[in-house]
């Protein structure tokens, strides 16, 4: 396969904890740790062209106080919720899993919604093979 050479800014933390896990995990060199994390990447976000129907989880962390939007939300999607589960990480923090299974368009609108409130901490999916 022909390679390319690149050239990216990141943040110093981030390469140093970058290069902490490539020394644990016995990387050789740097290229192809960065080469296999930018494929996880892309396998990690194949949901954001999939067609038909995906499977998966949908998780937000965020504060406790944009509960009643976040359930708001929910209900306007009830058609691909199989269930969600509301985990109380502190007195202001929440953790939500929502399971979905549907359209991947309407799961992917749904994402988006969930990511776009205010104060979200942390919004991830993970879908399953269907
Ligand atoms: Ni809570």
């Amino acid at each position: 396969m022909m390679k390319v050479r690149i050239s990216a800014t990141i943040p110093e933390d981030i390469i140093k904890k970058f290069d902490e896990i490539c020394n644990e995990l016995n990387y050789k060199n740097r290229s192809n740790a960065i080469s296999q994390a930018l494929y996880e990447f892309i396998i990690a976000n194949k949901w954001t062209k999939q067609e038909g129907k995906i499977a998966g989880a949908i998780l937000i962390t965020y504060p406790h106080k944009e509960s009643e939007n976040l359930t708001e939300i929910q209900h306007d999607y009830n058609d691909i919720i199989n269930a969600s589960m509301h985990i109380h990480l502190s007195k202001e923090q929440c953790l939500e899993i929502i399971a979905v299974n549907g359209e991947a368009k309407r799961v992917r609108q749904l994402f988006k919604k969930l990511r776009g409130l205010k104060n979200i901490l942390s919004a991830k999916i993970v879908t399953s093979a269907y």
